[in-house]
């Protein structure tokens, strides 16, 4: 069994991922990398490299060198990010994931895992129990990268038989990284500012529903379709579910301990783009498949927010 390698480990989803995965396999079975500061992995003992995804040769390198089986492809540029340099994202998204393809191709490694999201859905998609295939019409240059990003994967399937497995993720709720610039960090910037005692002015509208998950069930569903038995996938791509919100109900929660949380709403460009997303997905080819099914509701998720953000 190869070792396990995080692109974009430093980031909101991946240095999550690196810790669980560490735990499970032990810190010399997984590699972290990223172009950024490491500092919570030296001191939990996981090797970690600098690696840009755009270095094909570097990713070889590690690739080989590093004895690496499976990579979890956590490294992009997020949909609101994305919207302010749409070549840089469409670069990194893509070219990114093709490096990460091609080592895969060549080297004959056992798996890849790629987030996807649900910016690969734009407005003329069902809003609600948005099927796995459906019409996909994104509008933003993250959300093509994540519809060109799926059909690549699959082209290497079944051109090449490489086993890549992707998961399309809402927005991720969570304590320990920072999300990385994409529509949905208003929703971590929420539990933030109360704990702060701070007003926050929320950039997306009080009523506008998304889908989101917390970060452990997050965390439970990549590494679950990873463990998945291939002989148990109907297919590559799958949509997981777990809640949908609007700024207005995570405030309510929140306020169920922090009564006097100020909150006002100003919509920006970013308001848009939400309201390009579906509401709700349906799921129910990813818990058939490979059981998944999500822990935490609201209450569930803001009382163990709150908790770890006031240590
Ligand atoms: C973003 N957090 O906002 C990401 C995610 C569904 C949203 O892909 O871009």
């Amino acid at each position: 069994m190869g070792r396990i390698l995080v692109t974009g480990a430093c980031g909101q989803i991946g240095s999550e991922l690196v810790l669980y995965l560490a735990d499970q396999f032990g810190e010399s079975a997984i590699i972290a990398s990223d172009i950024k500061n490491p500092s919570s992995f030296i001191k939990n003992n996981i090797p970690f490299f600098y690696l840009d995804v755009l270095d094909f040769a570097a990713v070889n390198r590690i690739v080989v060198e590093q004895n690496v089986g499976t990579i979890f492809h956590m490294a992009a540029i997020l949909s609101a990010v994305g919207e302010k340099n749409p070549q840089l994202a469409y670069q990194i998204n893509m070219q990114g994931l093709m490096n990460v393809l091609e080592a895969a191709r060549q080297h004959h490694m056992e798996k890849i895992i790629i987030p996807s999201s649900i910016a690969a859905f734009g407005p003329d998609a069902p809003k609600d129990k948005t099927p796995d295939n459906t019409i996909m019409n994104p509008t933003t240059m993250y959300g093509v990268t994540k519809v060109a990003g799926e059909k690549l994967a699959q082209y290497y399937h079944f051109k090449y038989g490489v086993d890549a497995r992707s998961l399309r993720y809402p927005g991720i709720i969570s304590s320990e990284t920072l999300p990385g610039g994409g529509t949905t960090d208003f929703a971590v910037d929420l539990y933030l500012n109360a704990i702060d005692e701070k007003k926050y002015t929320c950039y997306i509208a009080e009523e506008t529903v998304l889908p989101f998950m917390y970060m452990p069930d997050a965390i439970k569903a990549i590494v679950d379709l990873a463990a998945a038995p291939g002989e148990k996938l109907t297919q590559q791509v799958y949509n997981v579910h777990a809640l949908s919100l609007a700024p207005r109900d995570i405030v309510a929660s929140i306020r169920n301990e922090y009564p006097s949380f100020r909150i006002s709403y100003d919509p920006d460009f970013r308001q848009s783009i939400a309201e390009s997303w579906p509401r709700s997905l349906n799921d129910s080819a990813a818990r058939r498949d490979w059981n998944w099914s999500p822990r935490y509701d609201l209450h569930a998720m803001t009382r163990d927010m709150l908790k770890k953000l006031k240590k």
